[in-house]
């Protein structure tokens, strides 16, 4: 009888793991050197290499390592050079974060430099680090340790329906639902899945944050709440930044939801540095933007325009991964 269960648990892993596989149809790969997206890449890493770093960021040595390795290749010497990077600022319980003191809800209390924040473990940090082991540069072991890591992880509340993982491992910060961080572990996991890793809990958490945010979802707004907390601060609706993050990390979990979501997003474009970032994330799925987003995409280039060298780090980031779609 438990050996029935134990197959039928295992099919419908496998019906599961088709279902997510099918849902990540990016535009066809393929890399032109000849195209204005791969040129103004180019010239947007250079500057990158042209500006000095003043101090250790993960992310930005994340989201450059990533757009190395698809640009160059992943034997490129200085994908491994940013890889000792980010393995040097890994916190003591294995996952990513700030590296300095924050206040992470502006509420008064700090957060130590070595906590663990959510968003920077599972996709600031870890989904290059997927890409990495896809490369074979990181070890099946070393994926594993984000994954066990971000099943331990708090939750942020316990009100509603599913479940919504804290914004970070602080104490301090179980103080409501960051919706587009709930959804960045179940997009972690989809990808994790799509890539051959496999833990129980996965598929579990996966489903229970979808359950989260399917419920939090507005239709008349076609969005998410940034966060929801119990205090009596009013809930706000996502920048554009955070509302493209929340519309991507739905995608394998909510697909019609995600694609609502994500075109509202994009039907409203503002020329605005931060909103650049979240739109280039949703441009491989939305590619009839394309046009209009390397316009600006050129002109922040061209005009040196970024405020801080891990905002260009992410600029290029989304840069790269939009011309590997062959755009
Ligand atoms: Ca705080």
């Amino acid at each position: 009888m438990e050996k029935g269960i134990d197959t039928l648990n295992k099919f419908i892993f496998f019906i599961l793991l088709i279902l997510i596989s099918s849902t990540f149809s990016c535009c066809d790969f393929g890399l032109s050197s000849q195209s204005e997206w791969y040129i103004y890449t180019e010239k947007a890493i250079t500057l990158f290499y042209n500006e000095n770093i003043e101090q250790d960021d993960v992310c930005t040595y994340a989201a450059i390592m990533y757009a190395i390795g698809l640009i160059y290749g992943w034997d490129h010497p200085d994908v491994s050079k940013y890889l000792e990077k980010i393995i040097s600022l890994r916190n003591p319980d294995g996952g990513y974060g700030l590296n300095k003191e924050c206040d992470a809800f502006g509420d008064g209390t700090i957060n130590p430099p070595d906590t663990t924040y959510t968003i920077t473990t599972d996709f600031l940090v870890g989904i290059p680090l997927l890409e990495a082991f896809k490369a074979g540069i990181v070890s099946e072991e070393d994926i594993y340790s984000l994954i066990d890591l971000l099943l331990s992880a708090p939750f942020g509340d316990n009100e509603k329906p599913g479940i919504c993982i804290a914004y970070s491992f602080h104490p301090n910060d179980q103080v409501g639902c960051v919706h587009n961080v709930n959804a960045s572990v179940g997009y972690f996991f989809s990808k994790a899945i799509d890539y051959g890793f496999k833990r129980d809990k996965m598929i579990e958490y996966i489903n229970l944050i979808t359950q989260r945010e399917v419920y939090s979802y507005l239709p008349d707004e076609k969005g998410w709440y940034y966060w929801e907390g119990s205090s009596v601060i009013e809930p706000r609706l996502n920048d554009p930044n955070h509302a493209a993050a929340s519309a991507l990390f739905m995608r394998p979990m909510a697909p019609t939801i995600a694609y609502e979501a994500g075109k509202h997003v994009m039907d409203n474009i503002i020329n605005n540095e931060y909103a650049l970032i979240g739109y280039l994330c949703l441009l491989p799925y939305f590619t009839e933007y394309s046009d209009e987003l390397l316009t600006m995409y050129k002109t922040y280039i061209d005009e040196k325009k970024f405020t801080t060298i891990r905002r260009l780090s992410e600029i290029i980031k989304y840069g790269a991964i939009i011309t590997s779609c062959g755009l």
